[in-house]
């Protein structure tokens, strides 16, 4: 059996530690099952300085090191690959996640200290590699879903793995090897009342996938979206159209959040799908999972009994999820309401009609305002998330998301569109990308973080200086400069930057 030391790199660094990895914490479990050695580092929870990384990494003699994360991770994957390579020089170092998926000759060529790269789904994979090594046999040629290094330093990206078919045979996510009582601690996510006071708060997920295809968007390789395709005489990845839906079934979703409440006293879960509206959508699951919840006792006290939120007397498990405007009805979020749903995040974007079409949101303004009238009548907070410097801003998309606003009565402080890899803007805007970071993809990749910062400009009209101000001028509804200032920008660039 082979000893693995899991990493969970730092994300969000300026924050608390508040979300548990929900894929590595399946992989975790599935790996322990198998009756292999397993450590996790919870770097991300930890929060270790580099001589306490050093001093993990040499606790043992681990055959192999394995790190992934988003993307936005990249920073502390590079730095910590690099100590594992130099504290462990026999271990086999494995990198996984949305950091490597959509762009694993990158990541290869510029971590070199990576041996095999797992490429979209783990679950069949990394159970494959270990047994692979615990046989000693290094040969990943015939390994599905990796990028691999041979002996001459030569790159081979695999054929793409099958996504599992039955998720149901997923075993529960071994919460146990994180330091839950960190995470806990830092339970309050100010998205709603509920989430606020929630004394333990953890992730779990119903569904993989998401039907929409938004431009923005990537679903780590995890929707069907994701095969290899011959190219050059080599293989590449190419992030497609083609999607499949997986979700657990209503009892399987049930019997999780129960172990969670029942093992850790868990009070609030966020449901992670990245379209739960999409889910509940389908009747059957639905009315079962309903059902199945409330004869569970998950459903809380104050919900059904339609009280205010009463922590120390309410024994249910208050959720919160994500939602699309193009989906969701009055019933449906009345019954959300009634199950013990506080919040529920959208992915409204933008206010103007022309930028939804442009990005395939697949909803309308008018569906994005009845969907938060909608959510507020059935005593749900929405979580209404924009984006501005899409590639067709204008000065008239901008006013007409705060005339929204106003009229909406929401405050919202704006993410900036960014190009994040396996998104079809990254392909779209690459050399953009590439010119604003002198021609290094990897500088890109450090410095992505929230989409609340500036990094790649993919604005036809507007540059870094001009989204920065006009997001704030925006955030405090200050019309007037904005249009002060699109007089002096007219006037700067007739006949050029789009005008
Ligand atoms: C939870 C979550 C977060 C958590 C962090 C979770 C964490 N610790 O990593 C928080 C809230 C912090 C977060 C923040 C952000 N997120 Co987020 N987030 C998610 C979410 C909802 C769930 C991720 C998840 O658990 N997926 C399901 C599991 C099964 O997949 P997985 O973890 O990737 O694991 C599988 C594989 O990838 C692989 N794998 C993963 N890790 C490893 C490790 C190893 C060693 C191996 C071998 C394999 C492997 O195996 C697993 C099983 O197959 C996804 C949407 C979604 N539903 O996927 C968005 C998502 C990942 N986030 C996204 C984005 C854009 C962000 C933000 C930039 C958004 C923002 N507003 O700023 C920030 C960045 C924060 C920062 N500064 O770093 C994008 C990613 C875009 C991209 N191109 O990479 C996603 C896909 C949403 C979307 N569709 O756009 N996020």
């Amino acid at each position: 059996m082979a000893k693995v030391l899991f990493i969970n790199p730092v994300i969000r660094q300026n924050d608390k530690p508040r979300h548990i990895p929900y894929g590595l914490a399946q992989l975790v479990a599935i790996v322990a099952k198998e009756g292999h050695k397993v450590q996790v580092f919870d770097a991300n929870a930890w929060r270790p300085t580099e001589s306490e990384i050093c001093e993990v990494l040499a606790s043992d003699s681990w055959d192999v090191i394995a790190i992934g994360g988003l993307i936005t991770t990249y920073g502390f994957i590079k730095k910590t690959v690099k100590l594992a390579r130099q504290v462990s020089p026999t271990a086999l170092i494995i990198a996984g996640g949305g950091f490597i998926t959509p762009i694993p000759y990158e990541v290869m060529t510029f971590l070199s200290e990576i041996d095999v790269g797992v490429v979209g789904e783990a679950y069949n994979t990394l159970p494959v590699i270990l047994n692979m090594v615990d046989g000693k046999s290094h040969d990943w040629s015939d390994v599905k879903g990796i990028i691999f290094r041979d002996k001459n330093g030569e790159l081979h990206l695999n054929e793409q793995v099958n996504l599992l078919e039955d998720v149901d045979s997923l075993p529960f996510p071994a919460w146990h090897f994180f330091p839950l009582d960190i995470y806990f601690k830092n339970s309050s996510l100010l998205l709603s009342e509920e989430a606020m006071l929630a004394r333990r708060h953890i992730s779990v997920m119903a569904s993989y996938g998401c039907p929409y295809r938004c431009k923005y968007c990537f679903h780590l390789g995890l929707s069907g979206e994701l095969k290899t395709v011959e190219c050059g005489g080599k293989k590449q990845i190419e992030i497609s159209s083609y999607r499949k839906i997986r979700s657990h079934s209503p009892k399987y979703f049930v019997d999780l959040v129960k172990y969670a409440k029942e093992r850790f006293g868990v009070d609030f879960v966020s449901v992670l799908d990245e379209n739960f509206a999409a889910l509940a959508k389908k009747k059957d699951w639905f009315d079962e999972f309903s059902d199945r919840w409330m004869k569970e006792g998950l459903q809380p006290a104050c919900a059904r009994d339609r009280q205010d939120h009463a922590p120390e007397s309410c024994n249910g498990v208050h959720w919160g999820t994500t939602a699309h405007a193009g989906i969701v009805n009055g019933d449906m979020l009345k019954r959300f309401k009634i199950l013990g749903c506080s919040h529920l995040d959208y992915g409204l974007e933008s206010f103007s009609d022309e930028i939804l079409k442009k990005i395939s949101k697949g909803a309308t303004v008018a569906q994005n305002e009845a969907a938060l009238k909608m959510t507020i009548k059935a005593g749900i907070r929405p979580i209404p998330n924009q984006i501005i410097g899409f590639p067709d801003e204008s000065f008239e998309s901008i006013f007409l998301s705060i005339e929204a606003w106003e009229r909406l009565g929401i405050q919202v402080y704006p993410f900036f569109a960014t190009p994040y890899p396996g998104s079809e803007w990254y392909y779209s805007f690459k050399d953009k990308i590439l010119e604003q970071y002198g021609g290094s993809l990897e500088a890109f990749f450090l410095d992505l973080g929230d989409a609340t910062k500036i990094t790649a400009v993919i604005s036809g009209k507007f540059n870094a200086v001009e989204l920065l101000g006009l997001r704030e001028l925006m955030v405090n509804h200050d019309t007037k400069r904005i249009r002060d200032y699109e007089r002096i920008w007219k006037g700067q660039n007739e006949g050029r930057r789009g005008v």
